[in-house]
């Protein structure tokens, strides 16, 4: 079974690389980020408690995230393996992690970290901002809080992974083509 974590600040490539990557190793994509956003198109009770925490760039409560990723685990009991994307982005989050993979499946293979520099990131989502339509999207202030937030509390987690042996850092920049290039030559020697 193939577990795969895709890391990286936002606008570093995660989405993208994360549907090419399901096509080629036929795995089932986990972004929470788009699990959220379903739930707020939805107009459920999550999704409107969830929106108050996304328009401003900030993190979603970790049992509402943790709840929803424990569903899916379940719903897709029979895959082949996972790529979890944009989850886990807290240390609790990564814990959570590691213990339900232990009941339900088989541990992370490995945690793809797709490096960007700053300048970098902000053109992509503001590029994405004219055709997404997402409000997190929008404002500068947003994006940089985004940033801020994945700085302070999802980077740490490089050290977590890293004690486990699995932590791979990967150029995220040039074009897609060439990134996804770069991930499948890890993928392959899994
Ligand atoms: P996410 O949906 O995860 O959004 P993201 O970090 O912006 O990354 P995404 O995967 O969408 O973008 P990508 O880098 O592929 O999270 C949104 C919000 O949901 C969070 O801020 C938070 O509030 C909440 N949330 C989600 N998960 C949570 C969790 N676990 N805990 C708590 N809260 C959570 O791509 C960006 C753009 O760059 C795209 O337009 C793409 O086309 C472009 N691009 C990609 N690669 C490129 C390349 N090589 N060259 C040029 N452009 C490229």
């Amino acid at each position: 079974m193939l577990n795969i974590l895709l890391f990286g600040p936002p606008g570093a490539g995660k989405g993208t690389q994360a549907e090419r990557i399901k096509e080629k190793y036929r795995l089932v994509h986990l972004s929470t980020g788009d699990i959220l956003r379903g739930e707020l198109k939805a107009k459920t009770e999550l999704g409107r408690e969830a929106q108050k925490y996304m328009d401003k760039g900030e993190l979603v409560p970790d049992e509402v995230v943790i709840g929803m990723i424990d569903n899916k685990l379940k719903e897709n009991s029979g895959a082949n393996g996972f790529i979890f994307d944009g989850f886990p982005r807290t240390t609790a989050q990564a814990k959570a992690l590691d213990e339900l993979l232990e009941k339900s499946a088989s541990p992370i293979s490995t945690m793809i970290s797709l490096e960007v520099q700053h300048d970098e990131l902000v053109k992509r989502l503001q590029k994405r901002a004219e055709v997404s339509g997402r409000a997190d999207d929008k404002d500068i202030s947003v994006i940089e809080n985004r940033i801020q937030v994945y700085h302070n509390e999802t980077a740490p987690l490089k050290d977590y992974y890293k004690a486990q042996g699995k932590y791979t850092p990967i150029d995220g920049m040039g074009s897609i083509e060439d990134i996804f290039g770069r991930v499948c030559t890890v993928l392959d020697e899994l």
